[in-house]
């Protein structure tokens, strides 16, 4: 029987299911329910009855709507608490021993004080509530690149969203065997319910919120809300702040890089890992549709947000999607845009803060040119285009299974992964970066990672505009000092035999007037094509003070109108008062890294400087 009820805070192991041999796993959880006293526990075992079940419990209770069976069959909206929308990057911390070991990329606090701080906050937080506890795969079960996790939570919406985001259940128990590791993730919305009160529909801490890290214990607990990256513990939490320190223990890379697979007309295809920050359109390049005119041509999609990369006896570097859902931003997102993930949409779906309209669909500011007359806004209000306030929340979201997406990539699931031929690093710059570059050499090319920025949006919680340094992408998940991580770069490439070639973009750049200069999306096919010929040593570049970049007649153009000789120019112009002072943002950020940055790095900038 997997549904045993637990008495109220019993002070003696509770009951598991007789498949949970784990003895780590049995203490852990019994030291948890004591700790956080649940009324009761409830072993995951990841079916479809169990998520079906699920959610219509949350549709009793009011923290799902179910859509329009017609419209959205199998489809959900949940709205969170105003206050609780995105990941909280200042109430993340990574609690290592040393502090100098988080580096001053991360918030820290002494890991003694800090579980301090937790024990009081967790002791008592799940009465009224369920314990779930949901054993899951980052990567395909038994993967030699896979690990396996545990989120012990009160929050059925993780739970379900869990299961699209992730491999849950039974079969992980079975992976990981009486004797297998695991990282340890406990989360709770903190919302204890006294005996007969009543719950709200989106249960979360509005004073207390704290997303903790502990890289020496490899352990996770997240306090105070239910939200994205703050409570599906197994994506930012996991797969990239542990797991990067793992990697680095390891002699591997947890990278937020979305991975896609380029298929030329003739010959083999090829796979890129491409890192961008947050907001830069990440999820519409990992299901780019080619242009018509680019024949032949197929891009498809093994992962969005996140890679864990290994080396492959070949000598090459080997990636997998340890996820196996998307959890990406609704706002924006169109047939125009993205009409892959619009067609992953159409069914089994969780939206978070999206707007309801009339006949029970759903909608967001982006999808359609004109808004509909009338809707519900995501917080549950009237709302008309005249409102005067948006109807979606800018960081609104889908969570939808991988396999949903018509551009998904046959070897998505290859336990061994797929070869690497080319990085890619992006921000989101409306001056100073060209469309394209190739870094020189692997140390030039980290150099080229290391001291990216990208411009922030609203979707990001602060000011819209303001250029932030967000090496590799990895700012708010790096799970250590960033100085040490650059280093496990540059050592990464000198291990390896074919080390991937390394790319930068930008396909934000403005105009005089304030207009975009690149067309980006389907577009965008023309750079990777530029990129995989590169990779196959036959487009040509010119070598510049940035590194080697795309001439006019080095990318393919037919089929687009209106990009001159002239204009292509302008978006690839290196204006050397702009470069200066990014070179000396460049130093800015070296100092504050300085006790721990590689002297390579430095040097590069040096000569960098002289090559301006
Ligand atoms: O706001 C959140 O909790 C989610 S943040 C996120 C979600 C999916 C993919 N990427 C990100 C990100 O911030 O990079
Ligand atoms: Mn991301």
């Amino acid at each position: 029987m997997n549904q045993p009820a637990l008495a109220a805070h019993v002070a003696q192991a509770p009951e598991h299911p007789a498949y949970v041999t784990n003895a780590k796993l049995r203490r852990w959880v019994a030291e948890v329910v004591r700790l956080t006293k649940p009324d009761r526990i409830y072993w995951c075992d990841g079916s479809k009855p169990e998520y079906d079940r699920l959610c219509n419990e949350m549709v009793a209770s009011g923290m799902l709507i179910r859509l329009n069976p017609e419209k959205r069959p199998n489809s959900f909206l949940a709205r969170s608490d105003p206050d609780d929308v995105a990941r909280m990057e200042e109430r993340t911390f990574v609690c290592s021993r040393d502090k100098e070991d988080a580096g001053p990329n991360n918030n820290w606090e002494p890991p003694l004080e800090m579980k301090a701080t937790l024990n009081k906050l967790f002791d008592g937080c799940m009465r009224g509530r369920t314990l779930y506890v949901i054993p899951y795969s980052m990567g395909p079960l038994g993967s030699h690149i896979a690990h396996i996790g545990v989120e012990l939570t009160d929050s059925p919406y993780v739970v379900v969203s869990m299961r699209v985001m992730t491999r849950i259940g039974r079969k992980v128990l079975e992976v990981l065997g009486p004797n297998g590791y695991f990282v340890p993730c406990l989360h709770s919305v903190g919302m204890p319910l006294a005996p007969g009160q009543k719950d709200v529909p989106w249960p979360s801490n509005r004073q207390h919120k704290y997303i903790v890290h502990f890289p020496e214990d490899k352990s996770i607990w997240s306090f105070g809300s239910g939200y994205g990256g703050n409570a599906l513990l197994g994506k930012k939490c996991f797969a990239l702040r542990i797991a990067s320190v793992m990697a680095r223990e390891q002699g591997w890379l947890a990278e937020h890089m979305l991975i896609l697979g380029i298929q030329p007309p003739k010959g083999r295809k090829h796979y890129i890992a491409a890192a961008f920050p947050s907001a830069c359109g990440k999820t519409n390049l990992a299901m780019l549709i080619p242009p018509k005119a680019l024949k032949g041509w197929k891009v498809t999609t093994i992962g969005e947000d996140i890679a864990w990369i290994k080396p492959g006896k070949d000598g090459r570097l080997y990636a997998i999607n340890p996820e196996a859902g998307a959890f990406g931003v609704a706002p924006g997102t169109s047939d125009q845009t993205n009409r892959n993930c619009m067609a992953a949409l159409k069914r089994d779906t969780i939206f978070t803060n999206v707007a309801l309209t009339p006949d029970g669909d759903v909608w967001w500011e982006g999808m359609t040119r004109k808004p509909p007359k009338k809707l519900i806004d995501w917080q549950g209000r009237p709302w008309t285009p005249d409102s005067g306030r948006k109807a979606a929340h800018p960081n609104a979201r889908f969570t939808v299974h991988l396999s949903q997406i018509p551009s998904l990539d046959p070897e998505w699931e290859n336990p061994d992964g797929v070869p690497i031929s080319a990085f890619l690093f992006g921000g989101r710059r409306s001056t100073t970066v060209p469309l394209a570059t190739e870094a020189f050499n692997w140390t030039h090319g980290v150099y080229l990672a290391a001291t990216m920025a990208s411009e922030t949006t609203a979707a990001i919680v602060g000011k819209v505009g303001v250029v932030r340094r967000d090496p590799f992408a990895m700012l708010p998940f790096c799970g250590y000092h960033f100085g040490d991580y650059f280093k496990h770069w540059l050592n990464a490439g000198r291990g390896i035999q074919h080390p991937p070639r390394i790319f930068g973009v930008n396909w934000f750049r403005l105009d005089k007037n304030g207009k975009f200069m690149w067309p980006g999306f389907g577009e965008n096919m023309r750079v990777l094509k530029w990129i995989v010929e590169r990779c196959e040593g036959k487009a040509g570049a010119g070598q510049t003070p940035l590194g080697w970049m795309p001439r006019f007649e080095d990318l393919d153009w037919k089929g687009l109108k209106g990009m001159t000789r002239e204009r292509f120019e302008e978006l690839m112009s290196i204006d050397t008062g702009l470069w200066a002072n990014e070179l000396k943002e460049h130093s800015e950020l070296f100092d504050k890294l300085k006790s721990r940055l590689p002297r390579e790095l430095a040097l590069q900038r040096e000569m960098f400087e002289l090559s301006l």
